[in-house]
C-alpha cells in the first residue's frame, strides 16, 4: 500500500531547563543524528512517524538558547502546524507560564492543535505538580496531556506522535469503528478477556491506592484522588473533580453521554490502621491471591474494579447509549457531608441507577440498611459546693443522667426483626459530666444512636424516648433534660424485582456460577444516601465484610476481577436495555 507522505512543522515551546532539548534528542539522535542542526538562531531536529497509510514527518523546532528578538520568534513560530507546550513538574514556575507560552504561540499561529507535556516524570518525590491540576489547564487550552520523562523515553513517542494524529485531524477512538452497543455473547466473551488480561494492573493500581493513604480522620484524599484521576484520563473518561474543602477532594469520571446514568461509587477515605498489622498497612503486599493493606476492601478494592471496569468497557469501543459515571468520593468514614452528600445537594452528579462499592464478597447484593437515629441529651440541674446540705440546693445533673439512662438501656421496642435487616438496636455512644469531684455537677449529657427496621417509625422511637425523660424529670425534682435528635435517615430497601438488581443477580451468577444472596445492611452507607435522593442503588464489591477495618485487611484479586467483570456486564444491560424499561424512577423504592 502506498503511503501518504506528510511534512509539518511543530514549534517544542516553554521555560528553559524543562526538557525541551532532551526531549527532541531522545527522539531524534538515534534515528538521524546528522538532522539536527541550528536553523537561523531556531534548531530543528526531524523525527519521522509511521502511521498505517501515512508517513509524517515531524520538523520539531526549539529556540534553543537562542536570545528572544522579536523577530526571530515570529519567524520561529511561522507556518507551525501544531504545538508541544513544556513544563516541569517539579517546577511550579515553569508550569504557571504556560498560559504565556500558550499565548505567544496562538497570537501567531491562531488556533492550531497543541499538547502540553509535563516533563521530568522519573524524578517523582521532587514533584511539585499535581497530575489533575495540569489537566485541568489542559482542558482549559483545548490541549491533549502527557507526562513524559526524557530520561527514561516515557511516553514520549506516544506524545509526540499524538501530536502527528491531532493535526491529522485522526481521533483516537476513530482509529477503530465505534461499534454500536449490542451485548452478543462474543462481546461479553471479549469483555471478560481484557479483564482477566488486566490482573497486574489491578493488583499495581491498588497498591497505589492504597500507598496514598488518603486517612480520614484527618480527611485529605486528594492523594488518592489524583491516582484515581490519572486513570480515569488514561482510560479516556471525560474527568471532573470537586472540593467543598481543600484536600477533601472528589473525582468524577464519564464514559458516553446523555440518559440514562449508571454511577459506580466508591469512597477514597481510609480509617486510622490501629495496631495489630504484621503487614505493612500503607505497602500493599500480595500473598496467596490477596492484596493486603488499609483500604484493600473498604472501599479501594471496589474502586478498583470499577476502573477496570470502565477500562474494559472504553477498550471494546462501545457506542454507549447513555453514560456511565464513576464517582470516588470523600468523607465517607466520618459519615461526613464533604463527599457523596456535597455532590447529590449541588447537582454535580445525577444518576439513574447506582452500584456502591460494598464488601460483598462479589456475590452478595446488598439491597437493604437499617435507618438510624442519633441522640443528644442533656441534663441541667444546679451547681453546689459538694458539701452543701440538701437544702441549700444542687440538683446534681449527673445522677439524673444516670438514672436516664439507666431506663433507656432497658428500653425494649417491641417489633419483630426484619429478615434483610435484623432487630431494632440502641447503643449508648457518649457521656460528659461534671467539672470536680467535689462540686455537684449541673450539667450532664450522652448521645444515643437507635438503629430501627420499617417495623417502627422514628416518631415512636421519638415518642417512646421523649415518654422516658418525662417519667425521668418526675422522679428527680429539678432536673430539665432535654432531648435532641442530631441525625436521622430512614431504612431503605429496594424492590427485589428491580431492573438494576434482576441484572446483576443475572450478571453475579453468569461470572461465579453461584446465586447471589439478597441481603441487608446493619450499617449506613453512601448507598441509602443515593436511595435517599432519588437514585435505585445497592451495594456490590470484591472482599469480606468483616475484614472491614481490621488490621492486616485483605482483599481476594479473584474477587476484584469477578467484580470488574459483573460490573461492567451490568452496566453494559442497564444502559441497553433500560430504554425498553417503564421510567425507573416510577419504579417504587421503599423507604
Ligand atoms: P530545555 O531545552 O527545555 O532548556 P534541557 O531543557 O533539555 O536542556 O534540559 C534541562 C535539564 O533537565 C538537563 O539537565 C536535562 O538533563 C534535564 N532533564 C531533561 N529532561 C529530563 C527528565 O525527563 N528527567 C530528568 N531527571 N531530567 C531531565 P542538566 O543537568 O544538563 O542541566
Ligand atoms: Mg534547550
Amino acid at each position: 500500500m502506498a503511503q501518504e507522505e506528510y511534512v509539518f512543522k511543530i514549534v517544542v515551546i516553554g521555560d528553559g531547563g524543562v526538557g525541551k532539548t532532551s526531549l527532541i534528542l531522545v527522539l531524534t539522535e538515534n534515528r538521524f543524528p546528522t538532522d539536527y542542526r541550528p536553523t537561523l538562531g531556531a534548531d530543528f531536529a526531524s523525527y519521522k512517524i509511521d502511521l498505517d497509510d501515512k508517513l509524517v514527518t515531524l520538523q520539531l523546532w526549539d529556540l534553543g538558547g537562542q536570545p528572544s528578538f522579536a523577530h526571530l520568534r515570529s519567524f520561529f513560530y511561522t507556518e507551525a502546524k501544531g504545538g508541544v507546550i513544556v513544563f516541569d513538574l517539579t517546577n511550579m514556575k515553569s508550569f504557571e507560564n504556560i498560559e504565556k507560552w500558550y499565548n505567544e504561540l496562538t497570537s501567531t499561529c491562531g488556533k492550531i492543535p497543541i499538547i502540553l507535556i509535563g516533563n521530568k516524570h522519573d524524578l517523582i518525590s521532587e514533584r511539585r505538580v499535581p497530575r489533575y491540576e495540569a489537566e485541568q489547564v489542559a482542558r482549559k487550552l483545548g490541549a491533549l496531556y502527557f507526562e513524559t520523562s526524557a530520561k527514561t523515553r516515557y511516553m514520549v513517542d506516544e506524545s509526540f506522535k499524538a501530536v502527528a494524529r491531532l493535526i491529522l485531524g485522526i481521533r483516537e477512538e476513530e482509529k477503530v469503528k465505534m461499534v454500536p452497543l449490542r451485548l452478543t455473547p462474543e462481546l461479553r466473551k471479549r469483555l471478560m478477556e481484557v479483564i482477566d488480561e488486566s490482573e497486574d494492573y489491578a493488583v499495581n493500581l491498588l497498591r497505589d491506592l492504597i500507598s496514598a493513604q488518603s486517612l480520614n480522620p484527618p480527611g485529605y484524599e486528594r492523594s488518592s484522588a489524583e491516582i484515581v484521576l490519572g486513570e480515569l484520563y488514561r482510560i479516556g473518561a471525560q474527568t471532573e473533580i470537586y472540593e467543598k474543602k481543600e484536600g477533601r477532594t472528589n473525582v468524577i469520571g464519564r464514559l458516553g453521554e446523555g440518559e440514562p446514568t449508571v454511577m459506580l461509587s466508591a469512597h477514597l477515605d481510609v480509617v486510622a490502621p490501629g495496631d495489630g498489622w504484621i503487614y505493612p498497612p500503607f505497602r500493599a503486599t500480595v500473598k496467596d491471591g490477596y492484596v493486603i493493606g488499609r483500604g484493600s476492601v473498604d472501599a479501594k478494592g471496589s474502586l478498583t474494579a470499577m476502573l477496570l471496569a470502565l477500562r474494559a468497557i472504553k477498550k471494546l469501543n462501545l457506542q454507549l447509549d447513555g453514560t456511565v459515571l464513576l464517582a470516588a468520593t470523600a468523607d465517607e468514614e466520618a459519615a461526613g457531608e464533604l463527599g457523596i452528600k456535597f455532590l447529590l445537594r449541588e447537582g454535580k452528579i445525577k444518576a439513574d441507577y447506582a452500584i456502591v462499592g460494598g464488601s460483598t464478597r462479589s456475590r452478595d447484593i446488598c439491597i437493604a440498611e437499617r435507618g438510624l437515629i442519633w441522640f443528644k441529651v442533656i441534663c441541667r440541674g444546679y451547681s453546689a459546693p459538694a458539701h452543701a446540705s440538701p437544702l441549700q440546693g444542687g440538683v446534681n445533673a449527673v445522677q439524673a443522667l444516670i438514672k436516664l439512662l439507666g431506663k433507656i438501656s432497658e428500653v425494649k421496642f417491641d417489633v419483630p426483626p426484619h429478615p434483610l435487616m435484623g432487630e431494632v438496636t440502641l447503643n449508648i455512644g457518649t457521656i460528659q459530666g461534671g467539672i470536680g469531684v467535689n462540686i455537684v455537677p449541673d450539667k450532664a449529657e450522652a448521645t444515643i444512636d437507635v438503629r430501627y427496621n420499617p417495623a417502627i417509625s422514628e416518631e415512636e422511637i421519638i415518642s417512646r424516648l421523649t415518654e422516658i425523660v418525662r417519667e425521668t424529670e418526675e422522679e428527680v425534682k429539678g432536673v430539665e433534660i432535654s432531648l435532641d435528635v442530631i441525625l436521622s435517615e430512614p431504612p431503605t430497601e429496594m424492590p427485589q424485582n428491580h431492573f438494576l438488581i434482576q441484572a446483576l443477580k443475572k450478571n453475579v451468577n453468569e461470572i461465579t456460577g453461584e446465586e447471589a444472596r439478597l441481603i441487608g445492611e446493619m450499617e449506613a452507607s453512601s448507598t441509602k444516601i443515593c436511595i435517599l435522593n432519588g437514585i435505585p442503588a445497592v451495594s456490590f464489591g470484591p472482599g469480606e465484610r468483616e475484614q472491614k477495618h481490621k488490621p492486616n485487611e485483605k482483599v481476594s484479586i479473584k474477587e476484584i476481577l469477578e467484580a470488574a467483570k459483573i460490573i461492567a456486564l451490568t452496566v453494559l444491560d442497564l444502559l441497553s436495555q433500560a430504554k425498553q424499561q417503564p421510567r425507573i424512577q416510577n419504579q417504587k423504592i421503599r423507604v
